[in-house]
């Protein structure tokens, strides 16, 4: 089998130190991080949602095929982030309100991170006054929302009205993001911008910020 597809089968299985040997073995054999994550990691988690779907996987299934996604991103996260660069600006990101899924949002802070900004990660389970009041307080200029749930992207809108409670629209951007947001719901709400996947969340807060 090759590192992929031991990374692929690994995550299925929930097999953490399969997942862990076989990514650090990619690497030392000169495989490029992108790669893994795009042709080995991202692909099985769809596999495992599929699996769910179809009532082949239950919640536990889930968890530790996340748990073993989670071991293999961690040895590639030095490679996707890029070297001690002066930040060009500060992003907050956090999965909003009663959404517990971090995997995607992870990637979108070692994303940006990788572009040269500081991102500060609020975590899961984000109110929509801790991402501004943070924002405000930390003199972030975008704020990153990721949402897995259908039943949690209400609380994007949330935000953006939180947002121009405090008087600051404008001065700070709302980008979002997560498997069923579309750039129709970021209209809707009225976020500054949408991204389909990480790399794409890079580019949005260059655009958003400038640079
Ligand atoms: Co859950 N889950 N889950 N889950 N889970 C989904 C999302 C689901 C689609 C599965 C399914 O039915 N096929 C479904 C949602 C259905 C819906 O709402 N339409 C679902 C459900 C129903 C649930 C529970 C309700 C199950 C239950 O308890 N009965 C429950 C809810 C808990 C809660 O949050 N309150 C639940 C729980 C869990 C676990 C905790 C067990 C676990 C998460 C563990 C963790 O994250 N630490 C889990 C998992 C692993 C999944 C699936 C299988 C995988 C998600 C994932 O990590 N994908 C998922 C099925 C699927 O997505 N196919 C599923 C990999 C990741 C890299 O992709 O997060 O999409 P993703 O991120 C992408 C893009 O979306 C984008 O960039 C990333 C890639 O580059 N992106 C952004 C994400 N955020 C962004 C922000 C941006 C820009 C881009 O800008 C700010």
């Amino acid at each position: 089998m090759s590192h992929n597809e031991t990374i692929y089968e690994g995550i299925l299985e929930g097999d953490m130190r399969a997942v862990a040997t076989a990514t650090t073995e990619a690497l030392a054999a000169g495989a490029a991080a992108g790669d893994i994550l795009n042709e080995a990691m991202i692909p099985a988690m769809a596999e495992v949602g599929r699996l769910f779907e179809i009532n082949e996987y239950y919640v536990p299934e889930l968890l530790i095929a996340a748990r073993a996604m989670k071991a293999g991103l961690e040895i590639l996260k030095p490679q996707l982030v890029a070297t001690g660069i002066e930040p060009k600006g500060k992003v907050v990101v956090g999965t909003v309100k009663g959404d517990l899924h971090d995997i995607g949002k992870n990637l979108v802070a070692i994303m940006v991170e990788g572009a040269g900004y500081e991102v500060i990660d609020l975590g899961v389970d984000v109110a929509p006054e801790a991402y501004v009041n943070t924002a405000i307080s930390q003199g972030a200029q975008v704020i990153g929302l990721s949402a897995l749930l259908t039943t949690t992207m209400p609380s994007m809108k949330a935000t953006v009205e939180a947002l121009k409670e405090s008087g600051m629209q404008g001065q700070i951007k709302i980008m979002i993001g997560g498997a069923p947001v579309t750039q129709k719901y970021a209209d809707e709400i009225g976020a500054d911008g949408y991204a389909r996947d990480a790399a794409g969340a890079a580019r949005l807060v260059a655009q958003l910020i400038g640079g």
